[in-house]
């Protein structure tokens, strides 16, 4: 097996090459997507990210699968934006608990540049100063607010892209495709880590799904953290009713994005609760290096604290430390007389 033509960063893929990495025989398919992950993390590894939802409900947006899209009956009552000290005080014990990154998550359409949005700097703020990686997700952003969040410490920001451009109207209508890869960009541009991956179980087809990660694995630069969430079917939404995606197809989607963008953190996210450890470990052996940690995600359960410790004994997984950086020397299983060139390829 030539390492080079294993470690090269693509950004032009085409749909057939990604069909073809998806439609694999699976143990094939997680085979492939294990040995990139080898080469460029390290297997015992995983990130764990705390999320609180600090400003819950009442979003005017439309997206079909959204337990605080303000149309849709659902059992989220409405909450106004936390006050900074509580939101440092559920960061702390987050940290305590074993998490390097807080991620906090404002049903907002948008921001505005309004007293929310300068309470939200200063929890940005408090959060960097416990020595947490602080990420946010709040919507749509303009390059201006990018900046401020960046000057405020803001490590990361998560915009996802959700679906392929072709199904994406058919999940949300009010806001378009392009609306999310503009924030996506000014993301990119204040020098933010980009967290963008998706949604499946939607109703998707296959198609859609290499349509997601085509757009993912094509962008100027591989967004630093992709999460893959499945489905939790929400009462009182239209996808209510939906059957979430099989752990296979889970597996599937993670292993194809740890393979196109070998570098980037691949987060196993929403709807680790209906996945037996079993499935689990499939996703982590298929390049999965992140989850979010914690009893709830924004307003849905996730599995105890403690079975995650349990599952992570089993497979003796221990937790990525906080800034872990990107570029740092890679050592796992390369030949010795290549690691020079494949550390040379991760700096650039
Ligand atoms: N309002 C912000 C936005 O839309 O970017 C941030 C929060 S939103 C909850 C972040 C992401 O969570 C969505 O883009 C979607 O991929 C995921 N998500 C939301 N509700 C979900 C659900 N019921 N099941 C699975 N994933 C969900
Ligand atoms: C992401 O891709 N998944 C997280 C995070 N980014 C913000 C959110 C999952 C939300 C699941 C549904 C809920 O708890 O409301
Ligand atoms: Fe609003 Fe985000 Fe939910 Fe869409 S996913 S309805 S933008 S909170």
């Amino acid at each position: 097996m030539k390492i080079s033509s294993k470690i090269m960063i693509r950004n032009n893929w085409t749909r057939e090459e990604i069909d073809e990495i998806y439609n694999l025989p699976f143990l094939e398919l997680v085979y492939r997507a294990a040995t990139v992950h080898r080469q460029y993390h390290d297997p015992q590894e995983v990130q764990i990210s705390t999320l609180l939802s600090i400003k819950t409900g009442g979003c005017p947006e439309d997206c079909s699968y959204c337990s605080q899209a303000a149309r849709y009956h659902t059992d989220v009552k409405v909450q106004k934006l936390m006050q900074v000290d509580e939101v440092l005080a559920a960061a702390e014990r987050a940290k305590d608990a074993g998490s390097s990154r807080f991620c906090m998550g404002a049903a907002w359409r948008e921001v505005r540049d309004n007293r929310d949005f300068d309470n939200v700097l200063e929890m940005v703020k408090g959060v960097n100063a416990i020595g947490m990686e602080v990420c946010c997700t709040l919507g749509m952003l303009t390059a201006e607010q990018a900046q401020k969040l960046k000057a405020a410490g803001l490590y990361a920001y998560n915009h996802n892209v959700d679906t392929s451009e072709e199904n994406y109207s058919d999940v949300i209508s009010t806001r378009t495709f392009d609306d999310r890869l503009n924030t996506i960009e000014n993301v990119r541009q204040a020098k933010l880590s980009v967290c963008s991956g998706g949604i499946i179980g939607l109703g998707e087809s296959d198609q859609d799904r290499i349509g997601m990660l085509k757009t993912l694995a094509n962008m100027p630069q591989h967004p630093d953290s992709v999460p893959i969430n499945n489905l939790v079917p929400i009462k009182g939404t239209p996808l209510g009713e939906q059957e979430p995606a099989s752990i296979w197809d889970m597996v599937r989607t993670i292993a194809t994005a740890r393979i196109l963008m070998p570098k980037s953190l691949v987060r196993l996210s929403a709807g680790r609760l209906d996945m037996s450890y079993e499935g689990q470990a499939f996703c982590f052996m298929a390049g999965a290096n992140s989850i979010f940690s914690g009893d709830v995600l924004l307003t849905t359960p996730n599995p105890a604290v403690n079975s995650d410790k349990e599952l992570f004994q089993i497979l003796s997984i221990k937790p990525r430390e906080a800034f872990k950086g990107e570029k740092k020397a890679v050592e796992f299983n390369v030949i010795p007389s290549e690691a020079e060139a494949l550390n040379a390829e991760l700096a650039k």
